[in-house]
């Protein structure tokens, strides 16, 4: 919630400013201070949860690149960075709600061994390794 929230102003931001300095250029600075520098230029990773089973259940993946993680189950889901009960923010996110066919992305900022999980089903979970 706070994550749209912020790029609601951020794009807001944007809008208003585009006709000065330019909306790309504005855009791109801002995906670079909210991202530690990261540039556009990355690999996108996608994980599925489908009948409860996290595919693949690790990613490895390369600093700035990007992860999805889309629940396919019709099933309430919250995605949590961390272990259950001790969820740490990855890229600004700590919890995500993904009802049925939902996803969302984060970007890869902080290198490490990351775990998540489904809060409301915390047997669900997978990890990702940033190099
Ligand atoms: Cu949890």
């Amino acid at each position: 919630m706070v994550g749209i929230t912020l790029l609601v102003v951020v794009f807001g931001g944007a809008a208003a400013f585009g006709s000065i300095v330019g909306v790309n250029a504005y855009n791109d600075q801002q995906y670079a201070s909210l991202h530690q520098g990261c540039s556009s230029h990355h690999v996108s990773h996608f994980v599925t949860i489908k009948d409860s089973v996290v595919s693949p259940e690790n990613t490895v993946a390369s600093k700035c690149d990007t992860l999805t993680i889309k629940n396919l189950d019709d099933v309430d889901r919250m995605v949590a960075f961390g272990v259950h009960e001790m969820h740490t923010a990855y890229d600004g996110v700590e919890e995500r709600d993904l009802l049925g066919n939902q996803e969302f992305t984060v970007t890869l900022i902080q290198t490490g061994s990351f775990k998540f999980h489904d809060h409301m089903h915390d047997e669900v979970a997978g990890t990702f390794q940033v190099q």
